[in-house]
């Protein structure tokens, strides 16, 4: 049988939530415990995308929920986090699936696209119609995107593409590609469709991680693009970054998801599971490890409220989304391993959605920033000395 996805608000945080946001969160955790939960261990275990609920996350206004006009829900911050945490407290991937999405390649197009593309990809994007991925990532550029390889060349009022991308989530199933590129000016994006000659994608397989997710490789080889494909207003590395700040922004709330499903299940295996004839809930150790759990769900729950106020204020800076996605992932990932650690023999299997998450946030916790690029970011602002140069 499915978990039951169930809240966890030790300090009262529901109070501070609009009656709104309230419902918001609660239709979504109302359609993922049905739609999702009884088929998220067989997608995962198949290494399967359930793409059958795409246009159902669509008809909740969950694409691009906190987009303005084109379609978009026009969601506040807050609200938008809370939608994450409960997609990711189903499964990372289907989180990832939803910032690839909204955060990534609509807020790409939205950020730095003209009004043309605009009106052309993000209605139909938000409806869940057209799939978008997002290519910054290269074999051999992870954490330092700005040392890419892939380029554009000018031909005519057009241009010449080419380069490989590599890990990028949605890549197969994606109708349009949002590919970052150096040109002679530095840094720009381009949006480059599906079928277009010359752009192929390759599926990665053998991961034991994001198995409920799609990750492709992308290649394109002489792809020739039009004028009008490349992002108009996209200068510099600045540009692809300020969508990571978007999809980070997810990812702190969403992590939080993924910790309270691990928390959950720990708690309610250790009061029915029994050794030396006494629940294993009654035991020092096992209270000490909830007592963690709980301390840093509340603590990350916190972070994530104030972080969501500075968006909707407009006053969030890029090291606040660092600091809460370094945090929130290390302390989910750090749940997940204790959590697996209480169920014993039960957390290896695919039965307790444990092993599932915790396998999920080793991804997490690289992808969007390593736990230390994060930890260097935040260690530039608070000396104004870049250990990147
Ligand atoms: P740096 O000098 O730091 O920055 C260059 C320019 O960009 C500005 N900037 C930002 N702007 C908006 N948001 C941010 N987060 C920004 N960070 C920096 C910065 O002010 C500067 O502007 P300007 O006007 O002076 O030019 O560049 P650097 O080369 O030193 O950067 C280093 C570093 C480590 C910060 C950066 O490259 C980095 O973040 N690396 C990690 C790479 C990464 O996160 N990749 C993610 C790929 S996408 C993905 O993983 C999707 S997973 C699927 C899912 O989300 O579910
Ligand atoms: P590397 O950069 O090679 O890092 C390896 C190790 O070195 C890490 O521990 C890192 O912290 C450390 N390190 C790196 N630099 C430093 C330094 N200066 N100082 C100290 N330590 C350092 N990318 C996309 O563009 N789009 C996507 O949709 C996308 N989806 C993904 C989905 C999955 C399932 C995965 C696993 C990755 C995805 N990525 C995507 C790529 C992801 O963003 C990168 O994996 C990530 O940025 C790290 O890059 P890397 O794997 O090359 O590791």
């Amino acid at each position: 049988m499915a978990a039951t996805l169930k809240d966890l608000d030790f300090f009262q945080l529901d109070e501070l939530l609009s009656p709104e946001d309230r419902m918001t969160r609660d239709a979504v955790r109302q359609f993922v415990q049905r739609e999702v939960m009884p088929g998220i261990e067989g997608h995962f275990a198949n290494a399967t995308f359930p793409r059958e609920i795409i246009p159902k996350i669509a008809e909740l206004g969950i694409l691009g929920a906190n987009l303005k006009g084109y379609g978009c829900a026009g969601m506040n911050n807050v609200a938008y986090g809370l939608i994450m945490q409960e997609l990711e407290a189903a499964d990372s991937g289907l989180r990832s699936f939803a910032s690839v999405q909204g955060a990534l390649a609509m807020y790409a197009i939205y950020a730095w696209g003209s009004e043309e593309q605009k009106n052309r990809y993000l209605p139909g994007m938000a409806q869940g119609k057209l799939i978008g991925c997002f290519g910054l990532t290269e074999p051999d550029h992870g954490s330092d995107p700005g040392g890419m390889e892939t380029r554009a060349r000018k031909d005519g009022q057009g241009w010449i593409l080419n380069g490989t991308k590599r890990w990028i989530t949605n890549g197969s199933i994606a109708d349009l590609a949002i590919v970052w590129a150096k040109i002679d000016q530095g840094i720009t994006g381009f949006i480059v469709e599906k079928g277009a000659p010359g752009f192929t994608t390759r599926d990665i397989h053998g991961k034991f991680s994001m198995r409920a997710s799609i990750t492709s490789e992308l290649m394109f080889d002489d792809v020739r693009l039009d004028a009008s494909a490349q992002l108009p207003t996209a200068r510099g590395l600045k540009a692809p970054l300020a969508c990571l700040t978007q999809a980070r922004y997810g990812i702190a709330w969403g992590a939080i998801g993924a910790a309270r499903s691990c928390y959950h299940c720990a708690l309610d295996y250790v009061k029915s599971r029994k050794q030396f004839s006494r629940p294993l809930a009654g035991y020092q150790l096992v209270q000490q490890k909830l007592v963690n759990m709980l301390t840093e769900i509340t603590k990350a729950q916190m972070v994530c409220l104030r972080l969501g106020q500075l968006k909707d204020a407009g006053t969030m800076r890029p090291e606040h989304v660092s600091f809460a996605k370094r945090n929130n992932v290390q302390a989910a990932l750090e749940i997940a391993r204790t959590a697996r650690d209480m169920l014993g023999a039960n957390g290896i299997v695919i039965e307790y959605p444990v092993i599932r998450h915790m396998l999920n946030l080793e991804t997490v916790n690289t992808y969007e920033g390593t736990y230390d690029v994060h930890t260097l970011i935040l260690g530039r602002d608070i000396t104004g000395a870049s250990a990147f140069d």
